[in-house]
């Protein structure tokens, strides 16, 4: 008996080892095997049609009712919300909306995939944010800044005659985890965008995505009404450019009415915005706000400004916003990154939230791994957007967390939204990386409960990626939850930050300097290294960033002493021989930090091996390949930071530790191109 289930166990493994999978279906593998009884008595619409379908198809227990409810209960979870009730006999799925009972479903189903829907459930849930955004940096020749899966996914070329079935599946993938809003274009926005030519196509999305909750929003460029709108200014408060925008408004809403607003990047990194027109940031979002507040949209501007001024980077955001908090329109909301310079393996948190009370303000997460890896490197980010939700702003005392600074909880703002920028494109597994999939699946379950567990999210997202299998999600929990970490050791620990190659923001460059480029773009502007010491003075006797943050936080982190050491370099510049918890000087624990990040990365391979048999062979062999390259860049990181580093500190790297392998000159010789670089025969494409 034994043997036989062993043998059978054994078939089983080869079976699914054997098997081919390109990783398309996400976390959506449940498909089929359903034959459930769905009722409902209401009037039928797409939403309901999909909601009917999907659990009809998938849902494995007794008959489920859809209540479309008007009862106080019910309508207290809020339009996006849902009840759960019920048992082995019938379940019921009630909400005040469609799209209530969409999300109910998937929840349904997700319990389901993960072995959690219990025999007899209660289970009341709401949206933590009411826009749960994804942002693309597509561009209209299909282009991704920042982009690691191939293509975009909008096929610009042949809308709107012509839909992918790629739309709806992203649309499905995004319901299935709650997200309902999607920037098409690029925040480096292109006008063209709001052509007559353009438009259709635009509408032809948002007719695909709204049956599955989608509403579709534009980056718009500034410039618009004097590039594409002929006239010979784009000042906000000039009348001709306000009705330009107010007839633009108009016929966007005739094609798609419930187009969701735009997204606006001005006055940064060379885009147009008011300030060109001397006007402030509130002119031109109000201008904008006006124009949409009509039609119900709204305005998401964003606060990732800076100039190459002698102020610090890190500061310029809250300079230039704090004065105009209350200025806005109900329907304008600021965008701001969740690090006040740009989605940094670590940052602490951009004193925008918390500091400005009488605006919303909604956080913007980078999903793509621009600063991470690509999508070479296995980095689960939900510990970095949980780590960040959760901090503590002290705003208004204790418990003022990031996340009730931006929901409404704390301030009652009437827009509550959350962005992060997409990692998706043409590739087959959407992402470039089979578990790039889980930071896009960690972003909107995050999005729906910023209360949730990193841990708790990587269980789910394996249970549905990969199966339940014990010594599967054991392994591949442990590997994700300690990859953002051992990024950061490899890359940047103790808060070093942007000492990335300035084009590619792949590999690393400390020693990259060039007079004639801006300052701070350059990799010294961050790091401050010195034969004196590492890292940047934020405290009074250097730029004073701590300033912007509310006691007792800008006391813990103004003092080297209470500052946590996994922020230290970020608000300190420290002598070499600065002593550190562990006992070490700043020097040896930089040594040992990025010792720490490359053992990790040869851990991730062994973790990974352990799975061979229990992951299909395509899916294997992909992640194998992909942290080979992870675990040699990883060196590669080490060698370049720290023989660079020690021509400044004159300081031996500790004898236990494994010595360089690469030679300095050889590394800051290394070909680089904005479009491409190459290390030991590896090309890697930007
Ligand atoms: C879309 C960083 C990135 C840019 C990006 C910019 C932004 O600077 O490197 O590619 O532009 O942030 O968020 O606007």
């Amino acid at each position: 008996m034994k043997i036989n289930a062993i043998i059978i166990f054994t078939l089983l493994l080869s079976v699914i080892h054997a098997g081919a999978d390109n990783g398309s279906k996400l976390w959506l593998r449940n498909a089929g095997g359903g034959s459930a009884t769905v009722n409902f008595g209401g009037k039928m619409s797409p939403t309901i049609s999909i909601v009917v379908d999907e659990l009809r198809t998938q849902w494995k227990g007794g008959p489920i009712g859809l209540d479309l409810s008007t009862k106080k209960e019910i309508k207290a979870l809020g339009a996006d919300g849902f009840r759960i009730s019920g048992g082995p006999e019938a379940i019921t799925i009630a909400s005040s909306s469609d799209k209530g009972l969409l999300y109910g479903a998937f929840h349904l189903l997700r319990l389901q995939a993960c072995g959690a829907a219990g025999s007899t459930m209660d289970i009341s849930e709401s949206p933590a944010y009411q826009l749960r955004i994804l942002n693309h940096w597509d561009n209209l020749n299909r282009s991704v800044e920042r982009g690691y899966a191939g293509l975009s996914l909008w096929e610009w070329e042949k809308l709107p005659a012509e839909l992918s079935p790629r739309y709806r599946e992203y649309a499905r993938a995004n319901a299935s985890i709650g997200i309902n809003g999607s920037v098409l274009n690029n925040v480096n926005a292109s006008p063209t965008i709001l052509t007559k030519e353009y438009l259709p196509k635009v509408k032809a999305i948002a007719d695909v995505f709204r049956p599955w909750g989608i509403k579709v929003y534009l980056s718009a460029n500034f410039s618009s009404p004097k590039v594409v709108g002929g006239l010979d200014t784009s000042d906000p408060l000039d009348k001709n450019v306000r009705k330009w925008w107010k007839d633009k408004a108009a016929e966007i809403y005739a094609l798609i009415p419930d187009f969701g607003g735009f997204l606006v990047k001005a006055n940064s990194e060379g885009q147009p915005g008011p300030h060109d027109f001397g006007r402030t940031h509130a002119d031109g979002a109000n201008m904008l706000a006006d124009a949409l507040a009509p039609h119900g949209g709204i305005v998401m501007w964003r606060a990732f400004v800076y100039n190459p001024s002698s102020e610090d980077r890190a500061r310029q955001a809250c300079e230039e916003f704090m004065p105009l908090d209350g200025k806005f329109r109900p329907n304008v909301i600021i965008q701001v990154k969740n690090g006040p310079v740009d989605f940094q393996p670590r940052e602490p948190f951009t004193p925008l939230f918390g500091g400005m009370q009488q605006t919303a303000v909604m956080p913007e997460l980078q999903i793509t791994q621009e600063y991470l890896g690509f999508s070479n490197h296995l980095v689960f980010l939900a510990p970095l957007f949980e780590e960040f939700l959760k901090t503590d702003t002290y705003a208004r005392g204790p418990g003022s967390t990031v996340a009730a600074t931006t929901d409404g909880s704390l301030f009652g703002q009437k827009i509550s939204a959350i962005a992060g920028v997409a990692n998706t494109g043409s590739d087959a597994n959407w992402c470039g990386h089979h578990f790039a999939q889980s930071n896009w699946y960690a972003f909107g379950r995050l999005a729906w409960n910023h209360r949730l567990t990193s841990d708790r999210i990587a269980d789910e997202w394996i249970r549905q990626t990969f199966g339940s299998d014990e010594l599967l999600l054991k392994n591949m929990s442990d590997l994700m939850m300690r990859s953002r970490e051992a990024a950061v050791d490899y890359m940047m620990p103790l808060c070093l930050h942007h000492i990335f190659s300035t084009n590619h923001h792949y590999g690393p460059e400390p020693w990259f300097s060039n007079p004639n480029m801006r300052r701070d773009w350059q990799p010294p502007y961050y790091h401050k290294a010195d034969s004196g010491g590492v890292g940047f003075d934020r405290t009074a006797s250097g730029s004073n960033a701590v300033a912007q943050y509310f006691s007792p936080l800008r006391e813990t982190y103004a003092n080297p002493a209470t500052c946590p050491e996994n922020l230290l370099l970020w608000f300190h510049h420290l002598p070499w021989d600065y002593k550190m918890k562990s006992g070490r000087t700043l020097w040896d624990e930089l040594c040992y930090r990025y010792a720490h990040g490359v053992e990790e990365t040869r851990e991730f391979q062994k973790i990974w091996d352990r799975l061979e048999h229990r992951v299909d062979a395509e899916r294997f062999a992909h992640v194998s390949g992909k942290l080979r390259i992870q675990a040699r860049d990883a060196i590669w990181w080490r060698d370049a930071c720290l023989l660079y580093f020690q021509t400044l500190s004159g300081m031996p790297i500790p004898l236990e530790l494994e010595r360089p392998l690469y030679d300095l000159p050889r590394l800051m010789k290394q070909p680089r191109t904005s479009e491409a670089y190459i290390l030991e025969g590896n090309y890697y494409i930007k």
